[in-house]
C-alpha cells in the first residue's frame, strides 16, 4: 500500500522512539511532535497538546494520527487532567477542524487495571469488560476511550483505541509474562490500526501472543494483526529470580498490578 502520512505525538518518548524507528518499514510516513526536542530529529515540532492553533497545523494534510503523547504513569490529578484529559480533546478537536478521519489513541490496560486478573482455567478478559481503573492516569485513558467513541458516534471520526500492556524491548517481570508486547509487534498492531477498513470506534487489547496472555486478542486480530512474538522464552529466568505471581500479594491480584496498590509516579 502507498505510504500514509502519520502524525506521531509523543515521539520523543519510549514508546515513540520505538515507532518512530519501526514503523516507516510498513509504509509510514511520519511526521512528529512532541513538547520537548526529539532527538535527531531537527523538523520535529515541538509543541505542548494545549497549543491549539500548533496541534491544528500539526495534524493538517495528515492521513491518521497516532496518539502517545501523554504523562504514562500515575501523577497529580491537575497535571492529568492538563496533559492526558484536556490534551487529548485538545488533539481530537484539531483533528475534526482538519477533517483528519482516523485516530489511533495510546489507551492503556491501566483503563482496567482493577478487574481481577485470569487465573488457572479463567476465561480470558473481554475488550467490552467495565472500565475499572487504578490511578487517575487510567482514569484518563477510560476518558480517551469514551472520547473515542463519541468522536465517532457525532463526528464519524474514527479511532482504534489501544489497551496497551507494556511496550518494552524485553518484559522485565512476571506479570510482564502476561501483558508484553514486544516492540516489532506493537508496530504491527498500529500498522493494522492505521490501516484496517471501518473501524469506527474499535477497542483492542495490545500484547504479543504470549502463552501466559491475560487478555482476548480478537479485536485486534479482526483488524488483521497477526502477533509474532511471546514472553514465554523469558519466563524461566525471570521465574527463577522473582517467583511465579503470589495469589496473596494484592501487588499481583489485578491487570494493572502494583498500579492498582502503589502507582509508579511520573517524574516531571
Ligand atoms: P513516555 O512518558 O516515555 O512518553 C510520552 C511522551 O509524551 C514524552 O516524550 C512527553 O514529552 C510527551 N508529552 C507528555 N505530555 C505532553 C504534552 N502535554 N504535550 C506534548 N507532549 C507531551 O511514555 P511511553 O512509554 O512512550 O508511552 C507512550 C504512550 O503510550 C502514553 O500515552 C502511555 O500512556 C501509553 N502507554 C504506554 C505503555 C508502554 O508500555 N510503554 C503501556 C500503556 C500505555
Ligand atoms: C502503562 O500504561 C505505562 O505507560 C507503562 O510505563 C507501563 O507501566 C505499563 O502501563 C504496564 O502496565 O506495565
Amino acid at each position: 500500500p502507498a505510504p500514509r502520512t502519520v502524525l506521531l505525538t509523543g515521539a520523543a518518548g519510549g514508546l515513540g522512539t520505538l515507532m518512530r524507528g519501526l514503523l516507516p518499514a510498513h509504509g509510514h510516513e511520519l511526521r512528529l511532535l512532541d513538547m520537548r526536542p526529539v532527538e535527531g530529529e531537527p523538523d520535529a515540532i515541538v509543541a505542548d497538546l494545549a497549543d491549539r492553533e500548533a496541534l491544528r497545523e500539526a495534524v493538517r494534510g495528515v492521513d491518521a494520527v497516532l496518539h502517545l503523547a501523554g504523562i504514562s504513569l500515575e501523577s497529580t490529578f491537575d497535571k492529568i487532567l492538563r496533559a492526558n484529559i484536556e490534551g487529548t480533546y485538545h488533539l481530537y478537536e484539531a483533528a475534526r477542524e482538519e477533517g483528519v478521519r482516523r485516530i489511533v489513541f495510546a489507551s492503556s490496560n491501566h483503563a482496567v487495571g482493577f478487574t481481577p486478573r485470569p487465573r488457572g482455567d479463567d476465561p480470558l478478559i473481554p475488550v467490552g469488560t467495565p472500565h475499572r481503573p487504578d490511578t487517575f492516569y487510567g482514569l484518563s485513558k477510560s476518558f480517551g476511550e469514551d472520547l473515542a467513541q463519541f468522536y465517532w458516534d457525532k463526528y464519524g471520526m474514527e479511532t482504534v483505541s489501544v489497551r496497551i500492556g507494556s511496550c518494552f524491548p524485553e518484559p522485565s517481570n512476571v506479570r510482564m509474562l502476561s501483558v508484553w508486547m514486544s516492540p516489532a509487534d506493537g508496530a504491527r498492531l498500529f500498522h493494522a490500526a492505521l490501516t484496517a477498513q471501518d473501524v469506527g470506534h474499535t477497542v483492542v487489547y495490545g500484547s504479543s501472543a504470549n502463552t501466559r496472555l491475560w487478555w482476548d486478542l480478537s479485536s485486534a486480530r479482526a483488524l488483521g494483526y497477526d502477533p509474532q512474538d511471546d514472553s514465554e522464552r523469558y519466563a524461566a529466568k525471570l521465574i527463577a529470580e522473582q517467583g511465579e505471581l503470589d495469589p496473596d500479594n494484592p501487588d499481583h491480584a489485578h491487570l494493572g498490578g502494583h498500579f492498582c496498590t502503589r502507582p509508579p509516579v511520573w517524574p516531571h
